[in-house]
């Protein structure tokens, strides 16, 4: 009876921490102002769902808005445009693989075209009506994914603890990869 008791009690005290411990990662990423995107890398024996919810960017005065969108892959992305020119998109590459390419075409005014990203990567997004438009998609393996703020630094909730792989991507710069332990609120910086 007693060994049992404790038993359960034991099996409790677990279930709380599993349930109550908000793990995360944060930090900073270095190396000059412009947009920057950290993300979790795939997680050995983990699967997610390809989320429902779409995501948008449109094209606006000619500029991609917002000029980065970071998705879980499996993500749909709802490309409006959103001038009163013809826009087109196309990415020459994913992860500067050219076998990658792929042009989705030239669409009016106020029309939405989407597109399902099912590879994890970098999508450079380019308009060939327009030759200086440029922005990205970054497409995470994972859920745990956040954009820098205006200070450089990034804070990733929700992380159960573990080891990982972490990334970080900054326009015009090579993808920095790190490995982690997380378990609390884990700290880990990139620098460019
Ligand atoms: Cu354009």
């Amino acid at each position: 009876m007693f060994s049992h008791r404790i038993a359960v009690l034991a099996l409790s005290a677990s279930l709380l921490s599993t349930l109550a411990v908000a793990d995360s990662l944060s930090g900073s990423v270095g190396g000059g102002k412009g947009s920057a995107v950290v993300y979790v890398n795939a997680i050995a024996g983990k699967t997610f769902d390809a989320p429902a919810k779409h995501v948008s960017m449109d094209q606006k005065g000619l500029k991609f808005v917002p000029h980065v969108v970071v998705v879980q892959t499996g993500t749909t992305v709802d490309f409006l445009n959103g001038d009163k020119v013809q826009h087109n998109i196309f990415w020459p590459s994913i992860n500067g693989n050219k076998k990658m390419s792929h042009n989705m075409g030239t669409w009016p005014t106020g029309q939405v075209r989407s597109f399902k990203f099912e590879q994890p990567g970098i999508v450079p997004l380019l308009c060939n009506v327009h030759p200086e438009m440029s922005g990205y998609i970054i497409v995470s393996p994972t859920p745990y994914f956040a954009e820098v703020d205006a200070d450089g630094n990034y804070k990733i909730d929700n992380l159960p603890a573990g080891q990982y792989s972490v990334s970080a991507w900054k326009e015009g710069k090579k993808v920095v990869s790190k490995p982690v332990t997380v378990s609390g609120a884990a700290k880990l910086d990139f620098s460019f």
